[in-house]
């Protein structure tokens, strides 16, 4: 069984020229297409310097936010489940993930439910198991039904809270190892959780809270200094990509990729 923050591959999607359109909870003014497309290929550059293989999707024009695969789907070395996501112009990016997750797997499962919503940004994989955060994109009925969905694949789904106001669970913590998280206070204070040694993010960087740990790296959002330093001090190997633009629309560096082992 892979760690679970090792993986052979990755899936991103390039972003479109519909970016400008994505969604977001206060405008503070539209992504710049072209630097977004640096940032993004700085990003799938450190995916493949990990040794994984890396499938780069083609942009999708009808789908502003698609550039954030993460939601659409929750990928377990068992096969994959195709997520509902719970914004209404994304319900149909799942669909488009679909085809690709078949290519690799054996098996697909679907989050079907007409009232079932869930999002990937709200999906923990630990090595205890997987922990969903209830949020304005997950709800009771998608939680559920991803616990049924898994359960026989011999995963426990824990379902625990977002802070008001936070779009994922995932905005605000991140696994760094089997028994480490980064998480802000506000979330850790929660208490969801006990048993991990928590690294907290440093007041007024709250954003910094979304990195990844994929194999050997922690891709990071540059412009978090303190965190930043406290994740080296940690003994984390970390790669800072920038990630303006894509903060314009509330999104960062889980939210770019799919990260799997499949079984073969
Ligand atoms: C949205 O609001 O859906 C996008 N603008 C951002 C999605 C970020 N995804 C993630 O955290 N997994």
């Amino acid at each position: 069984m892979p760690r679970s923050y090792t993986f052979t591959h990755a899936i991103t999607r390039r972003p479109s020229a519909a970016i400008v359109d994505g969604l977001r909870a206060v405008d503070t003014g539209a992504p710049d297409l072209a630097l977004m497309l640096d940032h993004h290929a700085a990003y799938v550059a450190a995916l493949k310097s990990t040794g994984a293989e890396v499938i780069e999707l083609a942009p999708l024009e009808e789908y502003p936010d698609s550039v954030f695969v993460e939601d659409t789907a929750l990928c377990l070395p068992e096969g994959a489940v195709i997520m509902r996501p719970g914004a209404p112009s994304r319900l149909g990016e799942a669909a488009e993930m679909a085809p690709h997750l078949a290519a690799l797997y054996g098996e697909l499962r679907r989050i079907e439910g007409e009232d079932s919503f869930i999002e990937g940004g709200d999906i923990l994989m630990t090595e205890t198991g997987i922990l969903v955060g209830r949020s304005a994109r997950t709800n009771a009925a998608g939680v559920a039904e991803l616990a049924r969905l898994t359960a026989d694949w011999g995963h426990r789904v824990h379902e625990v809270h977002t802070p008001p106001g936070v779009l994922h669970f995932k905005t605000d913590c991140s696994l760094m190892d089997e028994e480490t998280v980064l998480a802000t206070d506000r979330l850790a204070a929660s208490g969801c959780f006990a048993g991990y040694r928590v690294i907290p993010v440093a007041a007024g960087e709250e954003a910094a809270a979304n990195a990844i740990r994929f194999n050997g790296k922690v891709l990071f959002p540059a412009g978090f200094p303190r965190t930043r330093d406290r994740l080296v001090k940690a003994g984390y190997d970390l790669t800072e990509i920038g990630n303006s633009e894509c903060a314009k629309i509330d999104g960062g560096m889980s939210c770019l990729s799919l990260r799997f082992t499949p079984a073969r």
